[in-house]
């Protein structure tokens, strides 16, 4: 294994340590006093969480602990205090430019094409599935906005930066621990298993802040796939010690922003005068959506080639293009729909698309006449599930058609007045979706909140106040 091309300047036990032994000539003798600097100072560079302090108590782990500094400096590793050793870590700075507080790695490592592919491999029950690839999606995404680099999540192929859940030993020679200690570790670019990341299957791995947030540890591993090493900066993401900060207020710092943009360069701020849509200014009072649904958890709100979503945890709201995460989608989508737990159904036009696991199906769209649509519909304005009833409802006009999920008919009756069963529903609905029982239908720039069990109408909103924008005059 090539260590200078990875970042694994860091070495796992898997043989039993001796004792450390100092030496003991005249000049450089290692004190009781050097002891206890170097304990403090692998605490605060090198201690990987809360309550490992003790690991330090434990001579086995504090060779291991001198090991990390030794290699991390790409001195001779011997798991021992010797005088070198002691010496970079009185002089932090040692090796490293004068100002720089981020790192990177030796021969600065980095991938060299505008797109580079990720996969998530498998999965541990710890987290659902989506919760899985949410928190990676959300890692890849807080790199990938601030960089001319594209991360495209890809199937079912070797991609760049393979990402899994690995067992104490697994075939690369840094066996994991168990629950506690080593979290994950990540390889820095290069082919093969260089931008892999590993996180050890058996952490308590959360998106709170309890047990090991599998975000905030996918964030840094990132960092590390992406070619940075560590910060000296507590507040950054790639400082080396997991600190529990509140996922809403995790982002890039200014020292993770400066390393990434060293090696990969800034965002070209698109010309205002190219043909370049301008993204739309979600707090715009008039603004209108053309489709809405819950994904996943989290709500997602399309206009145009771009999306809103708000997560449901932080209730952050992030924009991106629609292809960014759903590739098959085109733009200026009709209408979106979830069956939660099964799959995600996009309309536009005479044509749908159904995604299962963030996975389309079918190899393209299909016709929404499969639904015994009448051939008069040309375009649904909205979709919405309900819950209650297992039934897609698709808006179109004033009129709306009930689909049976379970027995996959369409009801008899329908078409219906919108108004006949959702009472004050007057105008055109341009999106609808549910959530925690209410439905929420836009239309123009308004947004009606309404009871499903007593039909009515409980508060007229406007449209963006769902993305966290003040209300408007209606
Ligand atoms: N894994 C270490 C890490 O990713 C592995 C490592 C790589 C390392 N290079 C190193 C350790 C150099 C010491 C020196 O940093 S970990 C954190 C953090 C880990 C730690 O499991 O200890 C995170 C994984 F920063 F919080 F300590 C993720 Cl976020
Ligand atoms: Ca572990
Ligand atoms: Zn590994
Ligand atoms: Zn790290």
């Amino acid at each position: 294994m090539k260590c200078l091309s990875l970042p694994m300047n860091f070495l796992f036990v898997n043989t039993v340590l001796s004792l450390p032994v100092y030496p003991h000539d005249e000049e450089n003798e290692i004190t009781q006093g050097d002891l206890y600097y170097a304990q403090k100072y692998i605490k605060q560079f090198f201690t990987l969480r809360d309550g490992s302090e003790s690991l330090i108590q434990s001579e086995d782990s504090f060779s291991t602990k001198i090991k990390e500094v030794q290699e991390f400096y790409g001195l001779q590793v011997t798991g021992k205090l010797d005088p070198e050793t002691m010496e970079v870590m009185t002089e932090p700075r040692c090796g490293l430019p004068d100002l720089a507080s981020y790192s990177l790695y030796p021969g600065r490592p980095r991938w060299n094409k505008a797109f580079v592919t990720y996969s998530v491999v498998n999965y541990v029950p710890q987290l659902s599935y989506f919760e899985i690839e949410y928190a990676i999606w959300r890692a890849v995404n807080i790199w990938q906005k601030v960089i001319p680099l594209n991360l495209v999540r890809v199937y079912n192929i070797e991609a760049d930066i393979m990402i899994s859940f690995e067992p104490r030993v697994h075939g690369d020679n840094f066996p994991f621990d168990g629950r506690g200690g080593t979290l994950a570790h990540a390889f820095s670019p290069a082919g093969g298993i260089g931008g892999d990341i590993h996180f050890d299957q058996e952490e308590n791995w959360t998106l709170r802040r309890n047990g090991v947030n599998l975000f905030q540890v996918a964030a840094h591993e990132l960092g590390h796939a992406l070619g940075l090493a560590h910060s000296r900066y507590r507040s950054a993401v790639m400082y080396p010690t997991y600190l529990k900060r509140s996922s809403n207020r995790f982002s890039l710092s200014v020292d993770d922003i400066r390393a990434i943009q060293n090696l990969y360069g800034t965002i070209q701020m698109f010309n205002q005068e190219s043909a370049q849509p301008l993204m739309p200014d979600k707090c715009d009072p008039s603004i209108s959506f053309d489709a809405v649904t819950k994904a996943h958890g989290d709500t997602f709100l399309f206009k145009n080639e771009y999306l809103w979503r708000k997560d449901q945890y932080t209730a952050d709201v992030t924009i991106s293009s629609i292809q960014d995460v759903w590739l098959d989608l085109p733009s200026n989508i009709d209408a979106a729909c979830e069956i939660p737990g099964d799959s995600i159904y996009f309309f536009k036009g005479s044509k749908f698309w159904t995604y299962t696991h963030n996975k389309l199906n079918h190899k393209s769209s299909q016709s929404i006449y499969l639904f015994r649509l009448p051939p008069y519909v040309k375009q649904i304005d909205a979709a919405l599930f309900i819950q209650q009833t297992k039934k897609i409802l698709f808006f179109v006009g004033k009129m709306y058609w009930s689909y049976n999920t379970r027995i996959k008919t369409m009801d008899y009756g329908y078409p219906k007045w919108i108004s006949s069963r959702w009472s004050g529903i007057n105008d055109k609905i341009d999106a609808a979706f549910q959530n925690n029982g209410l439905v929420y239908f836009f239309s123009g720039s308004r947004l009606y909140e309404y009871n499903y069990w007593r039909k009515e109408i409980m508060r007229t909103l406007s449209s963006n106040q769902w993305l966290g924008c003040q209300a408007s005059e209606l």
